[in-house]
């Protein structure tokens, strides 16, 4: 059966530690306060095999595609060039990105809500996204 979560709009709601984790990642001042203004919305949806994570907001519009475990050229919302591989763990979706830096995003998805985690060097950065009716 199709996880209940796959096609689900949720918007950003709530956000710990993203400006000190865009520090990390080298991403310059005017960047991040565009990204710290912003409530992405975000959509996981498959189509066999084949999953699309679409990001939307009113400073940047981002899509990728991926086909679980394998790698993928990845350009981020800030322009970096990275090397991903996204595996599902039950409800949670592990993406892996190298490029300078390694970088990890633990999405997990429930009902009501999708919880990131997102780390680099010792930085966690927790962003809550809440569904949208
Ligand atoms: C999100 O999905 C944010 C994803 C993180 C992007 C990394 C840095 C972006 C800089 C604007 O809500």
């Amino acid at each position: 059966a199709m996880p209940e979560f796959l096609g689900k709009r949720y918007k950003l709601f709530s956000s710990e530690n993203f400006d000190e984790f865009m520090k990390a990642l080298g991403v310059g001042a005017v960047t991040r306060k565009m990204g710290s203004s912003v409530s992405p919305v975000v959509e996981l949806t498959e189509n066999n095999g084949l999953y699309t994570l679409k990001t939307t907001s009113a400073f940047k519009n981002s899509e990728i595609k991926f086909k679980l475990g394998e790698e993928f050229d990845e350009e981020t919302p800030d322009g970096r060039k990275v090397k991903s591989v996204c595996t599902l763990d039950g409800n949670k979706l592990i993406q892996l990105q190298k490029g300078e830096k390694e970088t990890t995003i633990e999405r997990e998805f429930t009902p009501t809500e999708m919880k990131a985690v997102m780390k680099v060097d010792d930085i966690v950065c927790t962003r809550v996204y809440k569904i949208q009716e």
